[in-house]
């Protein structure tokens, strides 16, 4: 059945990781300029704005969903480039949307288990397609870039928490611990009123400007997990994974407070239960870089065409 012969067709492999859903595009998006991945990313966040958002919202897409877009690669021996972006941004980096890429490419058949190379505009990751079905991403180094920094948050009153980097920045908020039991609306206004603290604090405490993503961290329910966390992303979703990025940077903290070896596994539980497993090596133990690893599990939910008029796709600049 052909349908809207009068559409343009953009190619699209929908998945979830740890319920978090990813989109990766493989063909039919306008050819974007630029001789890297990084400029490519910068053309995709100039010029074509509107066509991102209708990519990812509704009525074609959701409000959490993430995009993938993928590219030729840069590096020699790479399998592809991605840039991710959501409803509100072009993301430096996201875990869980990498996990989706690996799980889609291998499903597509170009991939195959073992180690592969993808370019990002946040740099190259190493992943892996593991024989049981899971992927291992070797995420960007990581680091902690301030401790316990404190804020005056509407509503809820002093909060501090770490600034760390884990291919997005995050303000993990510790003290007081929020309860991660309470509605997610709930969560969801405490979380922005931090990000709202965060934004006016930041000429003060100038770290607080790269802060791009809210991480409230609790205690776990599932049995094999360390902790639980809430992750409030820039366009105002919340992450139904455990973050891949938020992930490393939690395990950069726990790294530079001497509080996990490098080597242990840190099982990371999200709001909704499901779970990644990272582990770390140092690459400057003086700086407090770490190199994170992250594996999870995706699953493919459908394939398909999303349809555009042509002047959809056209660029905006
Ligand atoms: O898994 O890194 C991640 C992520 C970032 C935003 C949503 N998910």
């Amino acid at each position: 059945m052909r349908l809207a012969s009068d559409r343009r067709r953009v190619q699209v492999v929908d998945s979830h990781t740890g319920g978090m859903p990813t989109r990766v595009i493989t063909a039919g998006f306008p050819r974007l300029q630029g001789a890297t991945v990084a400029e490519r990313r910068d053309d995709l966040e100039r010029r074509f704005p509107t066509l991102r958002r209708s990519i990812v919202i509704e009525p074609r897409g959701s409000e959490p969903m993430v995009a993938a877009l993928l590219g030729p690669p840069d590096s020699p021996g790479a399998a592809a480039s991605v840039i991710f972006f959501d409803r509100a941004d072009v993301l430096g980096m996201c875990g869980h949307g990498a996990i989706g890429v690996v799980h889609t490419l291998r499903a597509a058949g170009r991939i195959a288990v073992g180690q592969h190379c993808l370019d990002t505009p946040a740099g190259a990751i190493e992943v892996e397609c593991l024989a049981d079905g899971r992927v291992r991403l070797a995420n960007v180094p990581s680091r902690r870039l301030a401790a316990s920094v404190a804020l005056q948050v509407e509503g809820v009153g002093r909060v501090s928490g770490d600034v760390a980097y884990g291919g997005n920045t995050f303000f993990l908020a510790t003290d007081p611990q929020i309860d991660l039991q309470q509605p997610l609306a709930v969560l969801n206004n405490v979380a922005q009123a931090i990000q709202r603290a965060c934004a006016e604090s930041a000429v003060e405490q100038p770290v607080l400007a790269a802060v791009n993503h809210i991480e409230l961290m609790g205690p776990p329910t599932r049995a094999n997990a360390h902790a639980r966390n809430y992750v409030l992303c820039p366009s105002g979703a919340y992450d139904r994974s455990p973050c891949g990025t938020g992930t490393s940077a939690k395990v950069a903290c726990l790294a530079a407070d001497g509080l996990l070896a490098a080597g242990r596994e840190w099982v990371q539980e999200s709001i909704t239960g499901s779970l990644f497993t990272a582990t770390y090596t140092w690459i400057d133990k003086a700086q407090g870089v770490i190199a994170p690893s992250i594996t999870g599990d995706a699953e493919i939910v459908a394939q398909g065409d999303l349809l555009f008029r042509t002047q959809e796709l056209l660029p905006e600049a």
